[in-house]
């Protein structure tokens, strides 16, 4: 993972502290990702995303934002990129994946909330996120309550606008939510500067629908038994989805797709057919947040799905581009984006019915509950996804676990007692 110290200095990071953080990625990349055997070719350009995450994709989108091309962060796939792309800004994920940051989160806010949030924040304040520093603002929302009381904070530091995201999907809630959607859009322009107009709109939504597909049609790929691709590869490309530039990362999306059509036509597989497969549902598991992934596939079993905010729950649904005015373009955006079936919601058991349905589809045979530490609402909804494989003799374990290494041992223990019952 390279260096750009003074790209780093220009952003207002605290560079001697950050130096440490590339070497500290190389040494997990290799040991989890370069250590895998028989690996599409074309990972190569994701490796090399990697590789640049700290220089060359950060100066790509310092250089734009020089050239007048707003940033702005968002920390939830419910905030509508495509009103960015619009607008002409450049729109990436800020989610926290790593432990690194946690310490200092935790000299401000509470120790028992959700690590992704603590680990996002912490990025922040202590200045050691390119990514954090290059954003002109974060766009928030109102889904969990970590989340959204951590805003009010996080505003003394850059500036926090918030979207309201309604908790229930009646008649009543996609009004609210079609009022918030304009209100983002209209917040959009104006750090825009510009008005986007129905055909910019279309634009927008025409690029990030063909991002997504791409990622349809590599998870369709990759739900192939024997699998083409690992469980690991797939969730990197899936976190990279959020700050890639999204024609460029579909495009080669694509390309890998092509490749694992003649690897599946050529019988040439990552593991063989009797290996057993997994599908892991739950929270989203931010960069560079490959725990999960990484314990699973060494006890020798492959994850052939993510039912989760960094997988299908972003790519699963799509905008339907008929529209024929922008009042209609926004109704149908928001339409798609009241799919989502995030547990923040009240009832939410179409999720239950997406994640059986993601069973049947990938193949999988048993599913591995993901819940990052403190998220009631993931949490709770586990019984209820228990209860539904329960009933069908699906094989369910839930897991809660953070960032730390230390519970990695008897997640390893865990992991393999569930792997003998597949
Ligand atoms: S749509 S899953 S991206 S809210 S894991 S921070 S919910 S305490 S991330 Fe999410 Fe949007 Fe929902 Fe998806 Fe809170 Fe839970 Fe932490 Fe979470």
């Amino acid at each position: 993972v390279k260096s750009d110290p003074e790209l780093w200095e220009k952003l207002g990071m605290d560079v001697a502290r950050f130096a440490g953080m590339p070497p500290m990625l190389t040494n997990a990349y290799q040991n989890i990702f370069l250590s895998q055997h028989n690996r599409p070719e074309r990972m190569a350009y994701f490796d090399d995303m990697v590789a640049n995450i700290h220089t060359g994709r950060i100066r790509e989108i310092y250089d734009a934002k020089q050239g007048g091309k707003p940033v702005i962060g968002t920390f939830c796939v419910y905030v509508p990129e495509e009103l960015v792309i619009a607008a002409g800004g450049i729109c990436i994920g800020l989610c926290g994946g790593a432990q690194g940051s946690i310490a200092d989160a935790e000299k401000i806010l509470p120790r028992n909330i959700c690590p992704m949030v603590k680990s996002a924040f912490g990025f922040k304040v202590g200045k050691i996120c390119p990514y954090f520093q290059v954003v002109d603002l974060v766009y928030g929302e109102t889904t969990c309550d970590a989340k959204k009381k951590t805003w009010e904070l996080l505003d003394r530091y850059v500036p926090t606008h918030v979207m309201e995201i309604p908790q229930m999907k009646r008649e009543r809630d996609k009004r609210l939510w079609l009022d918030e959607v304009k209100d983002f859009k209209a917040a959009v322009d104006r750090i825009t500067d510009t008005v986007a107009d129905f055909d910019a709109v279309a634009a927008g939504i025409k690029t990030i629908n063909a991002k997504r597909f791409a990622l349809q049609r590599l998870n369709a790929l990759r739900h192939h038994n024997p699998s083409p691709i690992s469980g690991k590869d797939m969730l990197l490309i899936e976190q990279i989805a959020f700050y890639d530039e999204p024609v460029r990362f579909a495009q080669k999306v694509h390309e890998l797709c092509d490749e694992l059509e003649q690897r599946i036509g050529n019988g040439i597989a990552v593991a063989p057919a009797s290996t057993p497969r997994i599908m892991v549902s739950g929270t989203p598991m931010a960069l560079p947040n490959w725990k999960l992934h990484h314990i699973i596939e060494s006890a020798g079993a492959i994850v052939v799905n993510e039912e989760s905010c960094i997988g299908t729950r972003y790519y699963k649904d799509l905008i339907d581009e008929g529209a024929t005015d922008l009042e209609q373009q926004l109704e149908r955006l928001t339409e798609r984006y009241m799919k989502i079936d995030c547990s923040c919601f009240t009832p939410n058991d179409d999720r239950i019915a997406q994640v059986l349905k993601e069973y049947e589809a990938s193949g999988a045979e048993g599913i591995i509950d993901y819940c990052l530490q403190f998220c009631h609402t993931y949490n709770i909804e586990a019984v209820k996804l228990r209860e539904a494989c329960e009933a069908r003799g699906i094989p369910f374990m839930s897991i809660e676990t953070d960032y730390s290494p230390d519970d990695v041992g008897q997640l390893q223990t865990r992991v393999e007692a569930f792997l003998e019952q597949i």
